[in-house]
């Protein structure tokens, strides 16, 4: 081998360190999301199950929307407490019904007036 090969490979060699060293070192950054981040919003479920609302108090962001699934083997319903300006009307067994939440809410159901529920908002 000649030098200039040499001093060929050797340049190439540095340069495959210099590329492995950068990204190891680039790869443990974690990227913090700035508070301008938006982020979509999720869809939250909460299910009925045996006379109760589970979870009984769910936090969610301001838009994200809740589906209330009835898994129970009765109807029920979801409704505003204590206003009733909102309701799903009647839940039959399997069937869901979903609300975008855009403040706290706090919930029963008509049907069953002890099975009660919260949704608050987080970060506010
Ligand atoms: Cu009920």
């Amino acid at each position: 081998m000649n030098r200039k090969k040499v001093a060929y490979i050797r340049t190439l060699f540095l340069f495959i360190v210099l590329a492995v060293l950068n990204h190891c070192s680039a790869s443990p950054e974690i990227k913090q999301p700035g508070n301008n981040t938006t982020r979509a919003p999720s869809i939250v479920t909460v299910e009925i199950v045996q006379m109760k609302f589970k979870p009984e108090v769910l936090y969610v962001n301001k838009g994200d929307s809740v589906v209330f699934i009835n898994k129970d083997m009765v109807d029920h319903d979801v409704t505003d407490e204590p206003g009733g300006s909102w309701t799903s009307t009647t839940l039959n067994p399997g069937q869901s019904w979903g609300k975008t939440i855009t403040r706290n809410e706090d919930y029963f159901c008509s049907l069953h007036v002890i099975m009660k529920g919260k949704i608050r908002l987080e970060n506010q």
